[in-house]
């Protein structure tokens, strides 16, 4: 929707007391009650003021919700809601029975009621109805009860929200809850106008954003939902969440929200990773953006960066959290620990403390093991770490240049050892990247020594893995230098389980195409856009009139010499069909502009040529690839895609490798294929002049 229309639309502004906190509402292990009343302490201190008790995975907030609480759960319940209260946090206790409910019976709604009499006889008064992530057809009851899902959804939340005597703070979750599940669109979807027109005014409604993760919230997408709505939404926001993705942690700031959103807005509870203690920066981080337009004068911010916020900077917010985060992780945490660490005292005169044991500490004497003594933490391990572990769409910056430089790195390696004068900056390089990888290992020894054992638990499968993750690029830039075998640490038949790592999902997500091709190093824009389709039959004649195009262009000024035939030439000229599912089609707005097609049994394609080739090449790499591409074809990444594809297929059908054959004047596919970076060149006995052999295992 334009600017223009949105400013034609009522303004639907925040009335009311603003809602900032935090949401338990993410999937798995809930919270402890120490863990929420620990929450609360901190919300209250860094002035935000609500909790939302939604824990998908408690029994009686969603699967059992009509279950009242046991004695014993009571007590708990109460101890929490008056904490929130002795906190002067609203404790809002959230309830999903969207599984199975009926809403058309009124036993039904009845045990809704009484489940939330129930609660607020523990001395809640704000309540919440979640409808999100259900099955959105109604049983053949509710079809003729209701006109529609949301009419039903509606009809009841109001019947509880007065029922319960209309409390100040009722918050309604919709089904769809973000634009992308809204049909046709935000504007147009009836399910929404019918929230909007239908539920009681005093009754707000959640919302994620654009989408479930939202990337950026605009303040013209929030004038748009609320118009549909008829009131200012409640951000839910998942920009920490990280229950989707067992190895994702975010410790990045809250960001891409403009402060201009808060007077749009009725409140933003964020839904944070399901690890309370990492949860630190999430929470500090909104709290900074939700006092950031109050806290005086905007900053200057400079001409021509509209990206900027003139009230709130990630980056500082970010070093404001991290800077509070580490005095905890300096704190002792647990009952039985050290009195006081054995940390190295950074030039401190401080006498140690005395511990209450009555025994004088272990002094070793001369000769014997001296004390273990760890390095203190830094706030450079944790903006390091934060970088690691950044956001859902974006890595910090230490990340990136790592990312960044390793792609570098291996795309250079091979002209960097041909080309003397590429050897000096590539070897500087690499040192620099080994550094920083140096510097991960160091900020994880120091953080496994930090007293705060409860964080460094929470932590640290995720600072294991990308010490695991940085430690096999590390190796691999050795190895490209040159420094150690390849078969010691990363390419050995038999590693050891952590060099494959991710498990069974791994496994499927290697062999999905397009895996891991997140576009980190953000290439040029590429205008043209390109298909890529299965080869059909009727597909041969073009495919063969790009390889005699391209042979030909090939073959330049030694036209008159007759080239020998690569083993892939029976395939591109359409004497044998390629493997099923072994051949993909390239299309840009011109036609057929490329093809990559394989054989997953090489040998009849050699034989046709009558070219030998040892066993063992092809018990290594039984399969051949043709891969060709016009020259109008600039960018490499459709090339990319169809190997990647290509490759999963025949690593499917069982082969161990493949391989292809080039000649050494196509530069511009040998250069190809060394980008790729998993094809190498292999020796082979017997092969004609000029001819070279790429190969990658499967
Ligand atoms: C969701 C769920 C939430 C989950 C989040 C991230 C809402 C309203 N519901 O869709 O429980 O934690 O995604 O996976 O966001």
């Amino acid at each position: 929707m334009s600017k223009a229309d949105s400013t034609k639309r009522q303004p639907v502004t925040g009335t009311g007391r603003f809602i900032s906190g935090v949401v338990e509402g993410f999937y798995g292990r809930p919270w402890t009650m120490e863990q929420r009343t620990e929450l609360f302490k901190r919300e209250q201190k860094w002035g935000l003021n609500t909790y939302l008790y939604a824990p998908k995975d408690d029994y009686k907030h969603r699967m059992y919700w009509r279950d009242l609480y046991a004695a014993e759960e009571a007590e708990q319940l109460m101890g929490l809601i008056s904490a929130a209260k002795q906190h002067d946090v609203e404790f809002v206790y959230a309830i999903s029975p969207g599984l199975d409910i009926t809403f058309s019976n009124p036993k039904e709604v009845a045990a809704l009621k009484r489940k939330l009499d129930q609660v607020k006889e523990f001395g809640c008064r704000s309540f919440s109805l979640l409808f999100d992530d259900i099955e959105t057809e109604m049983c053949p009851a509710d079809k003729q009860a209701f006109s529609s899902f949301a009419h039903a959804q509606v009809a009841i939340t109001n019947e509880v929200y007065k029922h319960l005597g209309e409390p100040e703070v009722f918050l309604f979750c919709p089904t769809d809850y973000c634009a992308v599940f809204c049909t046709p669109s935000v504007t147009q979807s009836s399910y929404l106008n019918t929230v909007g027109e239908k539920l009681l005014p005093g009754i707000d409604v959640l919302w994620t954003g654009p989408k479930v993760v939202s990337h950026k919230i605009s303040v013209e997408s929030i004038e748009e939902v609320s118009s549909v709505l008829k009131r200012a939404p409640v951000i839910w926001d998942n920009i920490h969440a990280n229950d989707y993705d067992p190895q994702r942690l975010f410790l990045g700031p809250y960001k891409d929200r403009p402060t201009d959103l808060i007077p749009k807005l009725k409140g933003v509870l964020t839904n944070p990773n399901c690890e309370f203690y990492p949860n630190f920066v999430a929470i500090h981080t909104l709290a900074t953006w939700c006092k950031a337009p109050a806290e005086g004068a905007p900053r200057d911010v400079e001409m021509g960066d509209e990206e900027q916020d003139p009230c709130y900077s990630p980056q500082k917010a970010l070093n404001l959290a991290l800077t509070d985060w580490l005095e905890e992780f300096m704190s002792t945490d647990q009952p039985g620990g050290p009195c006081h660490p054995r940390l190295k005292k950074e030039s401190s005169e401080e006498e140690p403390m005395q511990t209450d044991m009555g025994e004088s500490p272990y002094v070793p004497g001369p000769g014997e093991n001296p004390l273990y003594t760890a390095e203190p933490l830094t706030l450079d391990d944790l903006k390091l770490l934060s970088d690691l572990f950044y956001l859902p769409y974006e890595h910090g910056t230490t990340a990136r240049t790592m990312l960044q430089e390793l792609d570098w790195l291996k795309n250079q390696s091979q002209a960097a050892a041909a080309e003397t004068d590429k050897t000096a900056e590539w070897c500087s390089r690499a040192q620099q990247f080994d550094n920083m990888c140096e510097a991960v290992v160091q900020m994880f020894n120091r953080l496994s020594n930090a007293p705060n054992r409860s964080i460094l638990y929470d932590l640290y499968n995720y600072i294991c893995d990308i010490k695991s993750g940085v430690g096999l690029a590390r190796a691999y830039v050795k190895t490209l230098g040159g420094h150690s075998q390849p078969s010691a640490q990363l390419l050995n038949d038999d590693p050891e389980p952590w060099g494959f790592r991710g498990g069974l999902s791994g496994e499927f997500q290697r062999m999905l195409p397009g895996h891991g091709n997140r576009d980190l190093f953000r290439h040029p824009p590429m205008t043209a856009v390109y298909c890529i389709r299965p080869y059909c039959p009727e597909d041969k004649p073009e495919v063969e009139r790009i390889f005699r195009e391209m042979q030909k262009a090939g073959e330049g000024k030694t036209a008159l010499m007759a080239q020998p035939p690569l083993i892939s030439d029976s395939l591109s000229a359409g004497e044998i069909p390629p493997s099923s599912l072994c051949g993909l089609i390239l299309e840009d707005d011109l036609g057929l502009c490329g093809y990559a097609l394989a054989l997953i049994d090489a040998k009849p394609a050699a034989a046709k040529i009558q070219r030998a080739v040892s066993g063992s090449v092809f018990e290594e790499f039984p399969s051949v690839i043709a891969l060709e591409m016009l020259p109008r074809v600039t960018d490499p990444s459709p090339a990319k895609r169809m190997i990647g594809q290509l490759l999963s297929s025949i690593r499917s059908s069982g082969s161990r490798g493949a391989f292809c054959e080039l000649r050494q004047s196509n530069r511009r596919m040998l250069d190809f294929y060394s980008k790729l970076g998993s094809f190498k060149l292999v020796q082979m006995d017997g092969l004609p002049q000029d001819i070279l052999v790429m190969a990658t295992s499967l």
